[in-house]
């Protein structure tokens, strides 16, 4: 039966009257025809719930817009290479508030809200933590009415699809785009062109200008970021490549040689297909830095064209009131061409002279650092660089050389630093430009994203640049926006948070949490609390069943770890401490078990393609799950399940259903994490060291509602001197969890390298670098402790209140609106 049989179809989204919505469902069914006209099945009430969703947002889209083009403020433009932007139907509802107006309006075609909205495919233009952030700030920057977007680009596949076959898991492409996205507008108007390889010429008068190579374009589609309660929405735009009529070869075409006639469409395609294309290839590393400047350039094109469009005096310049105007936040080093490219543009296009241009640079560009980990600090082959950006090659050595010649002139005491501190790396056996290098040396400021990761920035990444610009280094402790992470996604808890607190203000002023603190031994609140938990842990263990085929028991203890597979994020001690609990359950006696606390231990994530340890742990995961759960003797009091495809949605409904949480990397490792915030801020207790943001949450809930372990970050590098000379003794149990393994315990799949990994002397990717070995012993302690706390049902309550109740630190709003105001010097500007 067609939507229109059921309802009349009506044009105007305005309303926000259930029978009026209603009418405009029915309307996009009709007449927005992407489906034949007489099916209305849930995929199709999604499409058109959407679409009619979409037309409030754009409303408030087209207002915002012209709102900050009338007052003209200075805006923020986040250059960003991921967004995890997950599902938006849920969201969007909820920040206009009009959730129930929706869940009416669908009641009338026989829908729940819900079921639909689980129709969504996820946004997946991400692959973990940043990309996370990226979009969390999105919902934190519309909520505060701040002047910002985003930019990033639509890639057609996004990140693979992870599938656990036989083998371990299997990479597929990601279907989002198969049928369309209906929360992008594509903008015909907004196309720049994107030119690639090429040489310079040099005009008489001495000018230098990029010339020839292939031109593609990039065109803009614009992804509606609506505030919560408020009525201002941004933008996210994401660039997708193009190429033109002109560039299709007809001549060749019709001599039968198809794919040379449409080579550069070929190549615009390949451009945004995919998130991370594998790189041990030249080629491949080739199509990564071609993708890092399509989105810097095609972003700093339309950042100029909109600095000049909000002035008509702007056309002939005033450059200098651009930086009072303008910020751009680098994400990681993925955009630092942005640099350069700014550079280009208002020396080549706009005419400003080196010292006008680097100033204007500096004032704009900021730089955000995400990692220490040697491996992702970026570094292109200047010979690759020439080769496609020739220009921007130029500048890149300028602004090494007079770098160089500054501290040379003004700190002779550093001239023993220049080498490691330049942008050039000229090591005649593999010259490179160091991306990390460049944005310290021309960003205004540089800022790590929990306190300890910042600090590891100032005394020891970056040190000696400390001692240069003592001033550009900040810390802006990362955040997550309560919005998503509890309001929607656990509307059980949120309820009763709201009850109790007797306001629903805590989604835009999380401190409010704290008053949950004088409630923590009420006996009613601790019914209510514990009910809500076990509501979202049957949910969680139906999701289990429905992707796993495993039953898991809601009275087990729910414990969790979801992340990108890493070493350093150690999801093999937390295997081999399954393993060790295992071994133990089968050498007990019956009666002993009963006394055990059952647990359900469970592991999401993906591995980077060609990762092969990471891939390893993955399929270690589903071997001891297969032997463990369906082990007999003990499948009562331990279950191992490997989440397959963790992404966004699935997040949404791990997080509420835990209980426990493993935030257990090496200290010093982790930037910040911020998984462990949303587990934190639904009642979960953390068990993990003394790494990234963990430290602060630890103040935060207090210290003994975290479950603490392992090795401090200033001690690592002494225990892995320790290890090297011989004086490392391993811990008896861990000797004998790794020996069960190689036993072929959990079957015929040969471990043996995952396994020597964690022998012998230490050394990046040998050795036990990440200390597995050495935490093991107060791991598995930390854990008897767990076991132990969880038997007392009422403290157990207690500490899931307390960790809520200490979460407000983390919302990203108040981390935005740090960085507005210490970084981006932007304020609210809100539609009236
Ligand atoms: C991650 C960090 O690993 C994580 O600790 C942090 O919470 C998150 O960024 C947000 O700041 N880093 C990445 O996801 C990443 O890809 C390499 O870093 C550039």
């Amino acid at each position: 039966m067609s939507a229109a049989d059921k309802v009349k179809p009506a044009a105007s989204p305005a309303s926000e009257d259930p029978s009026a919505i209603a009418g405009n469902i029915s309307y996009h069914a009709q007449y927005s025809p992407h489906f034949s006209p007489l099916a209305f099945g849930p995929e199709q009430a999604f499409y058109a719930t959407a679409e009619s969703v979409r037309d409030h947002l754009l409303q408030r889209w087209n207002d915002t817009y012209l709102h900050f083009h009338k007052t003209d403020p200075k805006q923020t433009y986040y250059l960003s290479m991921e967004y995890l932007q997950g599902r938006a139907l849920t969201n969007a509802v909820g920040n206009l508030a009009i959730t129930g107006a929706y869940a009416d309006a669908l009641k009338k075609f026989g829908y729940e809200l819900e079921a639909i909205a689980g129709q969504e495919r996820d946004a997946a233009l991400g692959n973990g933590g940043l990309g996370r952030l990226a979009s969390c700030f999105l919902d934190s920057m519309a909520t505060l009415n701040l002047p910002s977007w985003g930019y990033g680009l639509r890639y057609r596949y996004g990140l693979f699809k992870q599938r656990i076959a036989k083998e371990g898991q299997e990479e597929i492409a990601e279907d989002w785009l198969d049928k369309f996205s209906p929360w992008e507008i594509v903008r015909h108007d907004v196309v720049y062109p994107i030119r690639f390889f090429g040489h310079v010429e040099i005009s008489p008068d001495g000018k230098r200008k990029w010339a020839g190579g292939e031109v593609l374009n990039a065109l803009a589609y614009d992804v509606p970021i609506p505030g919560y309660k408020t009525k201002n929405a941004i933008s996210l735009r994401l660039w997708d490549a193009t190429a033109t009529a002109e560039d299709f070869n007809l001549f060749q075409f019709n001599d039968g040689q198809y794919e040379s006639a449409a080579q550069l469409h070929s190549r615009a395609q390949q451009i945004c297909a995919v998130l991370y294309p594998g790189d041990a290839t030249e080629e491949g590393k080739l199509l990564r830095l071609k993708q890092q400047y399509f989105l810097c350039s095609a972003s700093l094109q339309d950042i100029i064209f909109r600095f000049k469009e909000r002035k008509a005096d702007r056309v002939s310049g005033k450059w200098s009131e651009f930086p009072s105007k303008v910020a751009v936040q680098m994400n990681d080093t993925h955009p630092t061409l942005a640099i350069p490219e700014l550079m280009r543009l208002l020396m080549d296009v706009e005419g400003l002279g080196w010292d006008e241009a680097w100033a204007v640079t500096n004032k704009t560009v900021a730089y955000t650092n995400h990692t220490v980990l040697p491996e992702a600090l970026e570094k292109w082959s200047q010979a690759v660089m020439k080769k496609l950006l020739p220009r921007h090659m130029e500048i890149i050595e300028e602004i090494d050389k007079r770098f160089r010649e500054m501290v040379i002139s003004t700190r002779k005491d550093m001239e023993g630093k220049i080498e490691s501190m330049r942008v050039l790396d000229n090591n005649p056996e593999k010259p490179v430009v160091r991306m990390a290098n460049l944005c310290v040396v021309a960003g205004h400021t540089v800022n790590g994203v929990a306190e300890l990761h910042s600090n590891i920035l100032k005394q020891e990444l970056f040190a000696d640049y400390v001692s240069i610009w003592p001033n550009k280094f900040q810390n802006k402790t990362n955040g997550i926006t309560p919005r998503r992470w509890l309001r929607f996604c656990n509307p059980e808890l949120s309820e009763i948070v709201t009850k109790w607190l007797k306001t629903d203000q805590w989604t835009s002023n999380l401190d409010l949490l704290t008053g949950l603190r004088k409630f923590a031994d009420d006996e009613k609140l601790h019914a209510e609390w514990a009910a809500a938990k076990l509501a979202s842990k049957k949910r969680l263990a139906k999701h289990v069943l429905d992707v796993t085929g495993v039953t898991i028991d809601p009275d087990s203890l729910f414990d969790i770890q979801i992340k990108r597979i890493h070493e350093y994020k150690r999801q093999l001690m937390n295997i081999l401490g399954a393993v060790y609990r295992y071994k133990k359950l089968k050498e007990m006696s019956a009666a002993d078990r009963q006394k055990v606390t059952p647990r359900t231990v469970m592991v999401g994530g993906k591995a980077f393609a060609t990762y092969t340890n990471a891939k390893r742990i993955v399929k270690l995961v589903n071997d001891v799950g297969a032997v463990v759960n369906n082990d007999a003797d003990v499948n009562k009091y331990l279950k191992v399940v490997f989440i397959p495809n963790y992404n966004v949605s699935v997040a949404e409904v791990l997080i509420p259903g835990s209980e426990l949480s493993q935030h257990i990397s090496t200290a010093g490792m982790e930037a910040s994490g911020t998984s462990n915030m949303k587990f934190s801020l639904n009642g979960c207790v953390i068990i993990g060291t003394l790494d990234g943001a963990n430290v602060e949450i630890r103040e935060e809930v207090g210290q003994d509602n975290f479950f603490l372990f392992g090795a401090k970050a200033d001690q690592v590098a002494g225990l892995r001197k320790d290890r090297e000379n011989g004086l490392f003794k391993p811990d008896p149990r861990f000797e004998e969890a790794k020996q069960f393994i190689r036993s072929g315990a959990f079957g015929t799949y040969d471990y043996t390298p995952l396994l020597d990994s964690l022998e012998g002397n230490t050394g990046f990717g040998r050795g036990d670098y990440f200390l597995v070995g050495y935490d093991f012993p107060s791991y598995i302690d930390a854990q008897a402790r767990v076991d132990e706390a969880y038997k007392d049902k009422k403290k157990w309550v207690k500490m899931s209140i307390l960790n809520t109740a200490g979460s407000g630190k983390f919302s990203s709003d108040r981390t935005i609106d740090q960085y507005a105001k210490e970084i981006w010097g932007i304020s609210a500007c809100p539609v009236p």
